[in-house]
Formats: C-alpha cells, sequence, structure tokens
C-alpha cells in the first residue's frame, strides 16, 4: 500500500506494520472530522467521557490505568552508540541490544488494533525552524492529544514531499488483542516491559507499554528536548525545558523571559500571570519548552515548538492561573480528573467545593468530596490549544522568535534558597542553573525516597546525551552570545516557614520579581551583593499593595550561610559523577563560592 509520496515514510510504514501486525493502517490529517470520529469511537468503548456540551463544549475526559499515570524516568533510555555519550545522568542500553528486545516486544503488538500514522510539525508547519515528526501510534487517544499539542496535517506531508526527512517517533500502548478480546478502558503494558527509547544518532524515537503524556506524545519530551538537544548540541542552538513569557511595562516595553523550572514547579503558571503591578502586563509564549538560535543581531532567540498546553490540573484555579481556565474553556482533554456529576470536570485547588460533592475519580470510580480521597491524581492534566490563551502573544508563532533579556533558574525549595538573587554574570549564571535542585513532584512516577534531587537546566530528564558535554554548550552559547547573553536569576517561590505554610503568595505576586530583575537589565534597580549573588532589599522592590508581613519578606531575601554551605557540599559530591566531563569553568564556579561562603555575608 502506497500512502505517501515520501519514500522514506512509505518504506518506514511497511516496515513497522509489518512489525506490528495492526488490523488496519490509517493516515492522518489532523482534520475536526478526524478529531470527532475517534472522540466518537472512544466514547462508544468507554475510553472516554464526553462531557457537558453546555459546560465544557467539545470537550472530553478519559481515566489511565493507575499504573500509567506518568512519564516514567527509570524506563527512559538514551541508546546512544557508546555509553559515554548517555553519560551519568541517563539510563543507556546498547542500541543494537535495545532494539533486538524492543523488536520482541513490537512483533505482533498492534494485533486487534488500528496503526495510526501521524504526521506533525514542532513549530509552525513549513518554517524553516521546525522540525518535522511522524508518530506512529496504536492510541487513539495519542491522536487526538497530538491534534492540540503538535501542528497534525496533511500539510505537513506536502513540506515534505517526495525526499524529504522527518524524524520516525514509533509508539504502542503494548497491548495486543487476541481474537474477540475486549479492550481494556486504557490499555498499556506492565512497567518492566516499558521502554521509552531514543537513538540519538538515527534520531530515532521508540516508546512501548505506556500511553501517558511524555511517555506516548512523543513531539514533546521525546522530539522537542531529547532528540532536539542531542542535535543542538551540534548545531550550536539550544533546546530546553522553558517557558518564554513576553512581560512589557507601562511604557509598552518589552521583556523577554525564558524560565526553567522542573517538571510540576510552577512554568504554566509563570507563563501566564496575571501581573499584581499596575501597567506590567505578561503575554504567553511558551508554557514548556523553548527552542533558541542566536540571530543576526548576536542576541539569542526563542520559539516555543509546540502548538498546545499539556498543564498540571490541580492547583489550577481562578485565583492561581485565570488564563489557564480560560485556556481550557473548551475544545480540551482532560485525563485523570473527576468527572462531576452534571459531566463537568473538577479537581483538588480549582477554587471550589466539587458541585454535587461527588463524582467519578480518577480511577473511575463513584467518589465522594467528603471522604477525603483525592478525587484527581497528582499529576492529572488538561490538554488545551495553546490559541485559546487569552493573553497568547501575538508573535507565539513568529518564526523568528523572541529576543530572549532574561534567563530564570529554579525549583520547588522548601527552605534555604531565598525568593530570588542574580548572578554576577553569564558564567555563575550557568553555575546557577547547573546546581539547581528541586523536591521530587508527582509528574515522574519513580524518583525513588529522595527529598531533593539536583536538575541542572530543569533538564536532567530530558537531555538527549552526556550532562557533563551539555553544561559545556552552556558555556560555550554564553560564549558565542557575549555581552548579547541573557541576564541570569534564580528564583524560589516554594519557601515555607515552621507551620508548612507558603511563605511567599506566588502566582500573579511573582510579577514583583520579574519586574525587579526587568529594572535590573536596565540598571535601574539596587541591589547587595551577597556570597551566592546579586540580592534586592525590600526598598529595591515594587511591593505597594502587597500583603504580607515585612518581616517574612525580609526572611525570604536573606542568605543562610550554613544552609548553603552544605548545599555546596552535596553540589560538589554530585558534579564528581561528572568525572572528566564536568567542565573546568563549573569547577572553577565551585572554587569561587566555596571562597565567597568563608566570607561575611554583606547583608
Ligand atoms: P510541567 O508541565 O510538569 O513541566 O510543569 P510546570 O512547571 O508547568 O508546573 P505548573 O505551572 O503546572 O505548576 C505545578 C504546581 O505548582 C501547580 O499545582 C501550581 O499550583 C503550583 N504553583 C505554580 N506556581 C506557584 C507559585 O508561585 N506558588 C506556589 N505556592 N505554587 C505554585
Ligand atoms: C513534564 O513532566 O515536564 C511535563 C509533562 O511537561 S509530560 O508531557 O508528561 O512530560
Ligand atoms: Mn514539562
Amino acid at each position: 500500500m502506497t500512502l505517501t509520496k515520501n519514500k522514506k515514510l512509505n518504506d518506514w510504514i511497511e516496515e513497522i506494520k509489518k512489525m506490528c501486525q495492526p488490523d488496519n493502517v490509517v493516515l492522518c490529517d489532523g482534520t475536526k472530522e478526524e478529531y470527532d470520529r475517534l472522540m466518537a469511537r472512544m466514547v462508544e468503548s468507554g475510553m472516554a467521557i464526553k462531557l457537558n456540551e453546555e459546560k465544557r463544549p467539545n470537550s472530553y475526559a478519559f481515566n489511565s490505568d493507575p499504573s500509567d499515570v506518568a512519564r516514567v524516568e527509570s524506563r527512559t533510555y538514551i541508546a546512544s552508540v557508546k555509553k559515554e555519550d548517555a553519560g551519568p545522568t541517563n539510563n543507556w542500553i546498547d542500541p543494537v541490544e535495545l532494539k533486538k528486545t524492543m523488536t520482541g516486544l513490537y512483533t505482533g503488538c498492534m494485533k486487534g488494533r488500528t496503526m495510526y500514522v501521524i504526521p506533525f510539525s514542532m513549530g509552525p508547519i513549513g518554517s524553516p525552524i521546525a522540525k518535522i515528526g511522524v508518530e506512529i501510534s496504536d492510541s487513539p487517544y495519542v491522536v487526538v492529544n497530538m491534534h492540540i499539542m503538535a501542528r497534525v496535517s496533511s500539510e505537513v506531508l506536502d513540506v515534505l514531499g517526495k525526499d524529504g526527512d522527518f524524524i520516525p517517533c514509533l509508539h504502542s500502548v503494548g497491548k495486543p488483542l487476541a481474537e474477540g478480546e475486549k479492550d481494556s478502558r486504557w490499555p498499556c503494558a506492565p512497567l518492566e516491559d516499558k521502554y521509552i527509547a531514543h537513538f540519538p544518532e538515527e534520531k530515532t524515537i521508540w516508546s512501548y507499554g505506556s500511553g501517558y503524556g511524555g511517555n506516548a506524545l512523543l513531539g514533546k519530551k521525546c522530539l522537542a528536548l531529547r532528540i532536539a538537544s542531542a542535535v543542538a548540541k551540534k548545531e550550536g542552538w539550544m533546546a530546553e525545558h522553558m517557558l518564554i513569557l513576553r512581560f512589557t511595562n507601562p511604557e509598552g516595553k518589552h521583556y523577554h523571559i525564558a524560565a526553567a523550572f522542573p517538571s510540576a514547579c510552577g512554568k504554566t503558571n509563570l507563563a501566564m500571570l496575571q501581573s499584581t503591578v499596575p501597567g506590567w502586563k505578561v503575554e504567553t509564549v511558551g508554557d514548556d519548552i523553548a527552542w533558541m538560535k542566536q540571530g543576526k543581531d548576536g542576541r539569542l532567540y526563542a520559539i516555543n515548538p509546540e502548538a498546545g498546553f499539556f498543564g498540571v490540573a490541580p492547583g489550577t484555579s481562578e485565583e492561581s492561573n485565570p488564563m489557564a481556565l480560560a485556556s481550557l474553556k473548551e475544545n480540551s482533554i482532560f485525563t485523570n480528573v473527576v468527572v462531576t456529576e452534571d459531566k463537568d470536570v473538577w479537581w483538588e485547588g480549582m477554587g471550589y467545593d466539587c458541585p454535587g460533592g461527588k463524582g467519578t475519580d480518577w480511577k473511575n470510580n463513584p467518589w465522594t468530596q467528603a471522604s477525603g480521597e483525592k478525587g484527581a491524581h497528582a499529576n492529572s492534566r488538561f490538554t488545551a490549544p495553546a490559541s485559546q490563551c487569552p493573553v497568547i502573544c501575538q508573535d507565539w508563532e513568529n518564526p523568528a522568535g523572541v529576543p530572549i533579556d532574561i534567563f530564570v533558574f529554579g525549583g520547588k525549595r522548601t527552605a534555604t534558597v531565598p525568593l530570588v538573587h542574580e548572578a554576577f554574570d553569564f558564567e555563575h549564571g550557568v553555575f546557577l542553573g547547573a546546581t539547581a535542585a528541586s523536591e521530587p513532584t508527582a509528574a515522574a512516577l519513580d524518583l525513588g525516597n529522595v527529598s531533593l534531587r539536583f536538575d541542572p537546566f530543569a533538564m536532567t530528564p530530558f537531555i538527549g546525551y552526556n550532562a557533563g558535554d551539555y553544561m559545556q554548550h552552556w558555556f560555550d552559547m554564553g560564549q558565542k552570545l557575549g555581552d548579547k547573553a541573557p541576564k541570569c536569576f534564580y528564583v524560589n517561590w516554594f519557601r515555607k516557614d515552621k507551620n508548612g505554610k507558603f511563605m511567599w503568595p506566588g502566582f500573579g505576586e511573582n510579577s514583583r520579581v520579574l519586574k525587579w530583575m526587568c529594572d535590573r537589565v536596565d540598571g535601574k534597580a539596587g541591589a547587595v551583593e551577597t556570597p551566592i549573588g546579586m540580592m534586592p532589599t525590600t526598598k529595591d522592590m515594587t511591593l505597594d499593595g502587597l500583603d504580607m508581613d515585612k518581616s517574612v519578606l525580609e526572611e525570604l531575601l536573606k542568605v543562610d550561610v550554613e544552609a548553603y554551605k552544605k548545599t555546596l557540599a552535596d553540589a560538589k559530591a554530585y558534579m564528581a559523577k561528572f568525572g572528566d566531563k564536568l567542565p573546568a569553568k563549573l569547577k572553577n564556579q565551585l572554587e569561587k563560592l566555596e571562597a565567597r561562603l568563608g566570607q561575611p555575608v554583606c547583608q
């Protein structure tokens, strides 16, 4: 069967068909008809729930298998030819061996199912910066999510033409059906058979056994981060786990900020922030991934390769993130939330009690709020088109991207790390990014019992090559950008007091911190020098209307030298595992910090 004009694609489809043995093959076109048809079929089979058309038009809810609720880092592999090229932070299996194992699993794995061929573009279709992928999947849930998250269209095939190149992304839920066997609501394979595999030299992705998020929507973490980061290193650009936002001051001046926080640590929220500083406004360019290249003027330009948001549902409320709520008003998909009696969605932290007090929980069981059990899974998600965000930036699809003024790093830290500090220079900024650490979140299944993990640039699970080389790449980019490199900052919205209460109000109030950063870029705001970086005093920040105790804010702007000495020791131990791949400049930064921590604190 000849499906497309592209020989490489036709050959690949034929090869996968032979291996996976599906009942049918469907070439997807990304149209609304296709979306509606697949949704109707999934509603019929019981996999999808059609939500109330009045309350949530054209929207659907899904419940996953209770074992398949997040990314699985222990089953994620960088199968480079040489182990050293995967480095100390990635799982590695020899690619020949891994292909053999996975071919065993893939053989006959689509029996009883339809094989969907999904042509997609990360970045605007046809633009010079976009990358074309084709995902083959046996999950109709993946198809409808890809419609929102990537740009799925037959136009992608037109761009590919007869001999254009694409990144092959193979996905199966890993549950073939025997003759007459009834499908489960959410088919998937057991943990030990799950593989999220990347072959960076071949630019190929093989994913088996999971239907959830980053494990299955292969344009996102697999292509746009793991494969793209390896390509970016070679070609001299950057693929990062970063939100992109435009912050505009009352005079209309734009500042573009790219921020790297680990999974479920506040990117979507910051990207859509409602500023509490009068006259300042945030617009969203992206909420999860940034591809950045140096422009002709020497500055760094960022694009968002995605087309939608795959955002954390719990905690999303009218108060915390009204722009996310507006984005998911219609045409959205919900996974692992509560479906209320009147067929709308609800989750913990939505800002009001579950209407009627009961519904169907994420495990698909009858549930009452009074039971005290969580109704939505902590990593439940919404899939919503970015174009529906009321504050989407008019340049969000501009292939030229937006020029980045500021990099922000951070994570969830209940102790030690102050609200904000600024790097002394770009190399110190790379040090701040490289030593970023965070408490684990529900976005990954299997981070173990650690209370804190180092997560350089929020990229630990997403670097497609050796993390030592990756950190060197940051220094190299700094060298290339010279005095046009973005200014670097480190933030922490998550400090808690001894009663376990967040000390900083966060969300919209984070605009006060962003404004201080912009004022620093313009040389307008003050700061004091501390051993860890430049920091504002309460006098340097715009605090009008902020309802919090000044003493708490002062506490948030203090450096605890003793605690930092301990952190430094942990950072050194962590860096030791990079061996000779640890950039000399990073070693040098560690030594400098050590020396500064010996000094009395100025503040
Ligand atoms: P991924 O999609 O997994 O990459 O996550 P993300 O970085 O986009 O995280 P997101 O913005 O969805 O935030 C995750 C959780 O952090 C949500 O439950 C938010 O309510 C919470 N959160 C975000 N910003 C703040 C903040 O400023 N303060 C506090 N206390 N919580 C926040
Ligand atoms: C993350 O875990 O960082 C996410 C969600 O953005 S997923 O797409 O599942 O990786
Ligand atoms: Mn993410």
